[in-house]
C-alpha cells in the first residue's frame, strides 16, 4: 500500500513560514552562540540568552513545521510552550542591559509575573473557548491578557527599564532598550491580532479570518520578535564593547 505523502502547495504560506521559521531560528541561535566570543564578558550572558529564545523556538518550530506537514494544522499547545519559555527569557534581556544600571531581581520578577499572566490568560482564551467559538470568552480571556502585556509595555516605555536605560553611561544601552521597547509596541502587537483570528474573535466574525491567519500572524511575529529582538542586543553588545 502507497502512503500518501502530503504535499505542499505553492500557496501554502502557513507552512512556507513553518519550515522558513525554523531555519531562520535555528540559524540565528547558531550566530548568537558563535557569536559571544566577539564581545565584552560582561556581555555572553546576554548573547546565550539570546541563542537560547531563538534555540527553544527552533525545537518548537521544528514539530510544529512537521504536525502542520502532516496534519494541515497547528496546536495551540507547542506556541505557548514556546512562548512561556522565551517570553521570560526576553524579560531577562531587559534585566540584563539594565543590570549595569542598577536593575535589581524584582524587576526581572515583575516582568516575568506580568507576562506569565498575559500567557495563560491567552492560552485559557484560546485554548478553553467553547466549540464554535464564544466571542465573550474571547475578549474575556484577551482583555485579561493585555493588562499583562500593558505592564511589560509600559515598563519598557516610561516605567523602571525605560528610567535605568536613561541612567544607564552607554549610549549603546540606552539607544538599543529604546528600540527593543518599539520591539514591544509594534512586534508583540501582531500576537493580538492573530488572536482575534480564531473562533469568536472579533477579527474571526468580522472579517471572516481563521486558524490560517493566526498561525501566518504568530509565525511572522515570532520571527520578528526573537531573532530582532536578539539582533538588538548583538548589536548593543558589539557597539558597547567597542565603546569600552
Ligand atoms: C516569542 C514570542 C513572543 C514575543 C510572544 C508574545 C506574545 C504576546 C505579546 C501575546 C499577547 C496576547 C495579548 C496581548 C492578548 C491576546 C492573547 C495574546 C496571548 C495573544
Amino acid at each position: 500500500m502507497l502512503l500518501e505523502i502530503p504535499l505542499m502547495k505553492p500557496d501554502d504560506y502557513v507552512g512556507f513560514t513553518f519550515f522558513i521559521g525554523f531555519m531562520a531560528m535555528f540559524a540565528a541561535s547558531v550566530f548568537f552562540f558563535v557569536e559571544r566570543n566577539s564581545v565584552d564578558a560582561k556581555w555572553k550572558m546576554s548573547l546565550l540568552v539570546s541563542a537560547l529564545i531563538t534555540g527553544i523556538a527552533a525545537v518548537h518550530y521544528y514539530y510544529m513545521r512537521d504536525y502542520y506537514l502532516t496534519h494541515n494544522a497547528s496546536p495551540t499547545f507547542f506556541r505557548y510552550v514556546d512562548w512561556i519559555l522565551t517570553v521570560p527569557l526576553m524579560c531577562v534581556e531587559f534585566y540584563l542591559l539594565t543590570k549595569l544600571a542598577g536593575a535589581k531581581k524584582s524587576l526581572l520578577w515583575k516582568l516575568i509575573l506580568a507576562s506569565v499572566w498575559m500567557l495563560i490568560a491567552g492560552y485559557i482564551g484560546e485554548s478553553f473557548n467553547p466549540e464554535g467559538g464564544s466571542t465573550t470568552h474571547s475578549v474575556t480571556w484577551g482583555v485579561l491578557s493585555t493588562i499583562g502585556y500593558l505592564y511589560v509595555l509600559h515598563a519598557a516605555w516610561f516605567g523602571e527599564v525605560a528610567q535605568l536605560a536613561a541612567k544607564s553611561e552607554s549610549a549603546a544601552v540606552k539607544t538599543g532598550v529604546r528600540t527593543l521597547a518599539w520591539f514591544v509596541l509594534v512586534g508583540w502587537a501582531i500576537y493580538p491580532i492573530g488572536y482575534m483570528c480564531m473562533p469568536g474573535g472579533w477579527l474571526n466574525t468580522s472579517l471572516g479570518w481563521d486558524s490560517t491567519n493566526v498561525d501566518l500572524f504568530y509565525n511572522i511575529a515570532d520571527a520578528i520578535n526573537k531573532i530582532g529582538f536578539g539582533l538588538v542586543v548583538y548589536s548593543i553588545a558589539t557597539s558597547s564593547s567597542k565603546e569600552a
